[in-house]
């Protein structure tokens, strides 16, 4: 629909960014921090772009200080980050790490000195490693207690100063990733041992948001959801249920655990059929619904456009991390669907849509399906930018990309949907798990590459100012 006039932005609106520590941090083996899967998965030849590691990335754990003050120059209202598992609990079940616990209360320390509302994601996938080699991770149920205890540990900590806590980022991506891909640690590729371990991702959701509840913690939590809308490639009624089972599996099958401690029918259908259902336990559903969350959490980058796919259809496919335009290969699920070019969007050098329209759509359908409000926890684009010898960047087509996808949530926010706030990825350029450093996505460039890590020196983009006055005018100046 549309709108003869715009609500504007509410006052409270946190005009935030986003990053994760191992993309950020470096200092990978400081101060008594423990070894995590990702320290390990990166030293494999051929898993990363170039071989490419975080354990310099760009150096934020020793310069945390001069980003910060970057911020608040520009006038960022929220800072989202993840902490660590392996610096605050080393060995993952075992002694508590001061040097790791002190080292976020600084920072957040010095976010809150400058107004930033810290936005905490508890795991951005940096499993600690000791608790993979124990017992397999995500694959057993210890986990549920220990990401809890986990968890009571930082909210311990810091209470009355972290008011936003996401606790799982993109479930969807690191299981789906990590063990049907193969493409992210634990490198396995095995549907029946994925579907466990997302089930023990789910209670470990649930658990640490009943553990929140039970502490009466002032403050909101919930999960961040890698979103991507499905459409039709066209009104073909094959390719529309195609589209339908696509939500289903790729979307609902994740929030509908979260919102109603359940998963959708036709999916748990399908995975019986297939042999490749998870194991439960009758009590894990009233876990589940005891962990509902205060909202949802959104990545959201594009949208999926597929088609009906026969049983001896396309499989699984390569995506495209090499920033060569087109090198994506084929992709889908036999029997149910695969992925097609919607002909009506841009993409970008990744392959990836660029679609603000699916902006509103993910938020107008969580609204809708869900009708919690949303914090939009990641949104952005991901290209090559060019250092000028003057030091400046001229990021055109990032603020074009930011600017159309903050019109679409004032059009959300016009439709009816409660949006909390909008954290871009990223503030500064960073490590891209499996594209290296050359896909960046920052407001503040970071002088390094794949090879040479340089000085690490920032530099602020044309889009920094651009979201500078973005924010001075609460969305009124786009
Ligand atoms: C999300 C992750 C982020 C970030 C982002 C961009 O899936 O939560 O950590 O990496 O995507 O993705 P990429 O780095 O693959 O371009």
């Amino acid at each position: 629909m549309e709108h003869k006039k715009m609500n504007a932005f509410p006052k409270s609106f946190l005009w935030g960014s986003a990053s994760a520590a191992y993309q950020v941090e470096g200092a990978w083996d400081e101060d008594q921090k423990g070894v995590s899967v990702w320290d390990e998965f990166v030293n494999i030849p051929g898993k990363t772009f170039k071989g490419t590691t975080g354990e310099v990335a760009v150096d934020h754990y020793h310069r945390y200080k001069e980003d910060v003050a970057l911020m608040a120059e520009q006038g960022l209202k929220a800072y989202r980050f993840s902490i660590a598992w392996t610096r605050i609990i080393p060995d993952g079940d075992g002694e508590i790490n001061e040097a790791g616990l002190k080292f976020y209360e600084n920072l957040i320390d010095e976010l809150l000195a400058h107004h930033i509302e810290p936005v905490v994601t508890l795991y951005h996938w940096d499993l600690p490693k000791a608790l993979q080699d124990k017992y397999k991770g995500w694959e057993s149920r210890q986990i549920v207690a220990d990401f809890t205890r986990y968890a009571e540990v930082l909210f311990d900590r810091f209470r009355g100063k972290v008011k936003f806590w996401v606790t799982l980022n993109e479930q969807n991506v690191f299981i789906s990733h990590g063990y049907l891909q193969g493409s992210h640690p634990p490198d396995v590729q095995d549907p029946k041992r994925m579907y466990q371990a997302n089930h023990y991702a789910n209670l470990a959701n649930a658990a640490a948001i009943k553990k929140f509840r039970e502490m009466e913690m002032d403050g909101l939590i919930g999960p961040s959801f890698a979103y991507s809308p499905t459409y039709a490639i066209d009104s073909n009624p094959v390719n529309v249920l195609a589209a339908d089972d696509h939500e289903e599996l790729q979307a609902n099958f994740w929030m509908d655990v979260y919102v109603y401690g359940r998963y959708p029918k036709v999916i748990w259908k399908w995975l019986e059929d297939q042999g490749i259902a998870p194991e439960v336990e009758a009590d894990d559903f009233v876990l589940l619904r005891e962990g509902k969350p205060d909202f949802m959490g959104v990545n959201y980058y594009q949208t999926s456009t597929v088609s009906a796919n026969p049983l001896n259809g396309v499989g699984m496919g390569k995506p495209n991390t090499t920033g060569e335009k087109g090198s994506s290969e084929a992709n889908g699920v036999p029997g149910i669907f695969k992925d097609e070019q919607n002909p009506f969007v841009e993409r970008t050098n990744w392959d990836w849509e660029i679609d603000p329209t699916g902006m509103r759509i993910a938020l107008r359908r969580i609204t809708s399906r869900y009708d919690l409000p949303v914090l939009i926890t990641e949104n952005g684009l991901g290209e090559y930018d060019t250092l000028e010898e003057d030091g400046a960047i001229h990021d055109a087509y990032r603020i074009d990309y930011l600017k159309q996808h903050v019109e679409a949530i004032q059009e959300a926010i016009t439709d009816g949907v409660e949006v909390l706030g909008y954290c871009t990825w990223s503030y500064t350029d960073l490590l891209s798990w499996l594209n290296g450093y050359q896909k960046r996505y920052g407001f503040v460039y970071v002088d390094r590459d794949e090879l040479d890590e340089k000085e690490l020196k920032r530099y602020k983009k044309d889009s920094y100012y651009w979201y500078q006055k973005v924010i001075e005018s609460n969305g009124e100046n786009l």
